[in-house]
């Protein structure tokens, strides 16, 4: 059993990772301040025995040294941010106090914590850019076209640095690719296309296509990267390491319609809209590296990925 601080927790990305780790035996306390993170999401981790939620904003100066400090954890799964591309261009010093510096505060209480030996933090594959060269390797260099990629980049580089001062500590930062799933939030029109269609489906809408349908990404199931957040947390490894969190297919827009048509048992017509600006055409991650250090390998299949959600 593993004592592990999960910031974020009440994401969508940290919620299905705590209930992963408590079902595995993990003790876990989740932190969030509930700006973006909704209660309903850890409603079977209340009441968990190994589970304690503390409501506090880590972007506080003090707030995590305090935490590290006080609660122990000897890894942390850094999830906390603000995970919105367009609101990281409406507010940059948002996105730099969230995304750059909370990171900072981070590393700066784990270092000087002795408990702790593991840092986690969710990076992204927006640290690629419109990088041509697919699939994506993590040492290829990043060109990131967004405030958020940029401050991703910084953070990995913080993380780095922080195991440089303290040897005892080991950091993996994980590029997430297009993650899809229960609980993603579809209120958003930035949400995530996936949740952005079901929701469309679920209500009798057409799901509006942005351009011709054949751009391409790497969708990645939520259960499959928590269970990578899982192996990063707890595998025996140490120094620093980078790695994409993928499954190395790439999906068009049009195949993701299908296999939506076909979960659904009807063929979906879609409506059209406009191509989004500065949208990337292709986006495939290398998963290579990310099997060889944790053993990790995506397992679900879109097609009963997309059943599931068109089901809940
Ligand atoms: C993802 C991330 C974003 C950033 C970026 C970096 C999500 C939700 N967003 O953006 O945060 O990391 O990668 O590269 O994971 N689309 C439609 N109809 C819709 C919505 C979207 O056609 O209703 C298209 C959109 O134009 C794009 C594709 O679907 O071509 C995927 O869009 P997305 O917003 O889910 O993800 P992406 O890769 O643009």
């Amino acid at each position: 059993m593993t004592k592990i601080l999960v910031t974020g927790a009440a994401g969508f990305i940290g919620s299905h990772t705590v209930d992963l780790l408590l079902a595995e035996g993990h003790e876990v306390t989740g932190l969030d301040n509930f700006r973006t993170g909704r209660e309903e999401n850890l409603a079977a981790a209340f009441g968990h025995p190994r589970f304690k939620l503390i409501r506090a904003d880590a972007a506080e100066p003090g707030v995590l040294a305090h935490i590290l400090a006080e609660d122990k954890p000897e890894a942390v799964l850094h999830l906390a941010a603000l995970v919105s591309v367009p609101e990281s261009i409406a507010q940059p010093g948002l996105n730099r106090r969230l995304n750059i510096e909370m990171t900072g505060l981070l590393a700066q209480a784990a270092v000087t914590a002795p408990g702790v030996r593991r840092l986690v933090l969710a990076s992204s594959a927006a640290v690629y850019g419109a990088c041509p060269d697919l699939p994506l390797r993590e040492e290829s260099a990043g060109r990131p076209l967004s405030p958020y990629g940029a401050a991703k980049l910084a953070s990995e580089h913080i993380l780095g640095r922080a195991v440089l001062a303290q040897p005892g500590l080991s950091a993996l930062a994980l590029r997430y690719f297009n993650v899809y799933g229960p609980r993603q939030d579809p209120r958003s029109p930035y949400s995530g296309v996936i949740s952005l269609f079901a929701a469309a489906l679920r209500e009798g809408r057409a799901p509006a296509i942005h351009g011709d349908g054949g751009q391409t990404r790497d969708f990645i199931a939520v259960a499959d990267v928590a269970r990578a957040n899982l192996l990063a947390l707890t595998r025996p490894l140490s120094g620093f390491h980078v790695l994409n969190v993928c499954t190395g297919r790439a999906v068009s827009l049009q195949e993701l319609l299908a296999a939506m048509g076909q979960a659904l048992g009807a063929a979906v017509q879609p409506a059209r809209a406009p191509a989004r600006v500065g949208d990337i055409r292709h986006s495939l991650g290398f998963p290579g590296r990310a099997e060889s250090l944790l053993g990790f390998r995506a397992g679900g299949d879109l097609t009963s990925g997309l059943a599931r959600l068109l089901r809940d």
